[in-house]
């Protein structure tokens, strides 16, 4: 492409400081180093996750930084010893690297890469050197993806190369929202047919655990959200009931308990807040019942529960990115997606140009989208 090899000024949106809405910027974005792709962004959503760094709650985190993390776009060039993707090609950046190389890239069970944000920072490239600069600043990459920038660069175990064929406008959903609760729910929990499960939050990640439980086969699949204007969606994607914990004055998991004899089968909370992950655990069932946290509380909080709860036979995990191996699975996931095998669109709610971001996060903090694409 006539960009290669130069360094690129276009459009981002920089998160000067905590608590600053991302600003809209011309950015330069400088060439892909050694085993570093640079890609032209085409479709980018806005995940919670995102607006957590703007609030200051995501763990270690250098500002000013681009965020984004569910994004689609090609390959605009490549540097030095690329073997995995060639310009042109359509790909998705990988919000959870998988490096193939490291003990959990190794060990089948895991899909916690040790290159991930959880294990080292990602604000920079693995070289420890930033791509981005703007007004004579460096800013700081997020998670390797910085989709927030209609050019950006990530190194080889952040990306994937995706069908060509594939909608680029829609399959940003793989990146991460979608992939989360419906990997939660299918891979994590293993939900089985003829169960029950609830489901904390019904956002993008929430409704994509529903998506994944009614795959699964579940039969009675309860959403909990206290912003009622959530109900509609997760019932059209496979809720069979909803419930507002403000409606009720006794505490939210022993309605459910009520509800269901002696629990939920599987519960999962995906709202990210400390209480909700105890009252998700307390829902499952005495003896078997199993409890996803997938929601990110802020960073240094601690959990409190009653060990009697797990005594009984509860158990409690946690799911990253559905506990996908995303270089592994993404590819996969578009194509049953191609071949109408699975169905996120309706997850989308609002298509903004990417000069309204703010706009994006508004609606999101509002609680009136489920998920905005900003298209560049
Ligand atoms: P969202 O804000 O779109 O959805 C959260 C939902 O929770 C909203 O519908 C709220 O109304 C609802 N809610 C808020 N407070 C309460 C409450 N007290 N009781 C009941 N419902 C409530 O967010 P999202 O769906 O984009 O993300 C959800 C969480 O998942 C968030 O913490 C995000 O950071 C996390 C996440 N985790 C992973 C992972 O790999 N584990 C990946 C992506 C996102
Ligand atoms: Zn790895
Ligand atoms: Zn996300």
């Amino acid at each position: 492409m006539a960009t290669a090899g130069k360094v690129i000024k276009c459009k981002a949106a920089v998160i000067w400081e905590v608590g600053k809405l991302p600003s809209l910027e011309e950015v330069e974005v400088a060439l892909p180093r050694t085993h570093e792709i640079r890609v032209k962004i085409v479709a980018t959503g806005i995940c919670r996750t995102d607006d957590h760094v703007v609030n200051g709650i995501f763990p270690n985190i250098d500002y000013p930084v681009i965020v984004g993390h569910e994004g689609a776009g090609i390959v605009e060039s490549i540097g030095p010893e690329v073997t995995c993707v060639k310009p042109g090609d359509k790909v998705i950046p990988l919000c959870l690297p998988q490096c193939g190389e490291c003990a959990s890239c190794l060990n089948p069970k895991s899909n916690c890469c040790l290159k991930t944000h959880f294990c080292q920072s990602q604000n920079l490239m693995p070289d420890k050197t930033g791509r981005f600069t703007c007004r004579g600043k460096q800013v700081y990459h997020f998670l390797w993806t910085s989709t927030f920038s209609e050019y950006t660069v990530m190194p080889e175990a952040s990306i994937v190369k995706i069908d060509d064929d594939a909608p680029l406008e829609k399959v940003w959903l793989f990146g991460c929202g979608f992939s989360t609760g419906y990997g939660a729910a299918i891979n994590t929990a293993k939900v089985e047919p003829g169960s029950t499960c609830a489901v904390f939050g019904l956002g993008g990640v929430g409704l994509s655990v529903i998506i994944g439980c009614k795959a699964a086969g579940a039969s009675r699949i309860i959403g909990v959200d206290i912003n009622k204007e959530k109900f509609a969606k997760a019932k059209e994607l496979g809720a069979t009931e909803c419930i507002s914990p403000n409606d009720f004055s006794k505490p939210i998991h022993k309605v459910l308990v009520e509800m269901t004899g002696l629990g939920v089968d599987y519960s999962f909370e995906a709202i990210g807040r400390i209480d909700t992950e105890v009252a998700a655990l307390a829902s499952s069932c005495l003896g078997s019942g199993t409890c996803v946290l997938v929601g990110e509380p802020p960073s240094g909080s601690q959990l409190a529960f009653d060990p009697t709860l797990l005594l009984t036979g509860r158990k409690l995990t946690g799911s990253l990115i559905g506990d996908w191996k995303l270089k592994d699975a993404l590819p996969k996931l578009v194509s049953d997606y191609m071949n109408k095998k699975c169905h996120p669109d309706a997850l989308i709610s609002h298509m903004l140009p990417f000069e309204k971001i703010a706009e994006g996060f508004e609606l999101l903090r509002a609680g009136k989208s489920i998920r905005s694409v900003l298209l560049f």
